[in-house]
């Protein structure tokens, strides 16, 4: 458990999005006092932004305890884990479960968000309607959701015996889905009958106190631990 004594680590987030939200489970999960600094979508791809993060986007943080600026989210819960958790509640530091956290990790990070990222682009954000992106994304998606539900098959988290930053890293994004797959066939997004173990870990991962919390913040609240 982290000390009493640690000042809040700086979040710049915004709200209902997934990247930013995975960084605010692991800081509840971890009980890592944070405040979080809303930046206006129209202030990320400036200078006053991207001092913080010159790719200009969220989330980054600022650790006043240790001087570290981080962006990336996936760098930043590496960070979380190995500066405060101490007690390996979210992590393994056997050999072999240590690697295959990091094996999720990276495959959440580029083999999964940027998939459905793009999905949720061409499905709902992009200035014409092109059916042949709109396929390919979320086949796509399909694809990643079925490599999870397949290693999924009788086990209860990716790693191990407990959840795991590993888990937790993929939820917000997975979240997602249904919401950038509304309005569409109902046989090409049906994750209870498709993807059963899929859906039986994700709900898992929404039904914790961290998530539901993560993932209900909105801009007007006053976002700390
Ligand atoms: N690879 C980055 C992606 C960050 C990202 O795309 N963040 C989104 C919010 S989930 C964002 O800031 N979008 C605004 C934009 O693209 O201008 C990470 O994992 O932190």
């Amino acid at each position: 458990m982290p000390s009493s004594n640690l000042k809040p680590v700086t979040v710049y987030w915004r709200p209902q999005v997934p990247n930013p939200s995975k960084v605010i489970i692991i800081l509840e999960e971890l009980g890592v006092p944070y405040q979080g600094v809303f930046v206006e979508h129209g202030d990320l791809k400036t200078p006053k932004f991207e001092v913080v993060n010159p790719n200009g986007r969220v989330p980054a943080i600022h650790d006043p305890n240790t001087d570290v600026t981080l962006w990336e989210s996936g760098a930043i819960v590496t960070y979380l884990i190995d500066q405060y958790d101490t007690e390996k509640s979210l992590t393994y530091d056997t050999l072999k479960e240590k690697y295959q956290l990091l094996q999720w990790q990276h495959f959440q990070s580029t083999g999964h968000g940027p998939y459905l990222g793009q999905a949720a682009w061409f499905l709902l954000f992009h200035h014409e309607p092109l059916e042949s992106a709109k396929v390919r994304y979320i086949k796509e998606t399909q694809r990643v959701i079925k490599v999870l539900d397949t290693w999924l098959e009788g086990k209860e988290f990716l790693v191990g015996d407990k959840c795991t930053y590993a888990d937790l890293s993929f939820v917000t994004w997975n979240a997602a889905i249904g919401f950038f797959m509304n309005g569409r066939p109902k046989q090409e997004w049906d994750p209870e009958n498709q993807f059963p173990n899929f859906s039986r870990w994700q709900n898992s991962m929404l039904a914790r106190p961290s998530v539901r919390k993560a993932t209900s913040l909105a801009k007007e609240e006053d976002v700390h631990s």
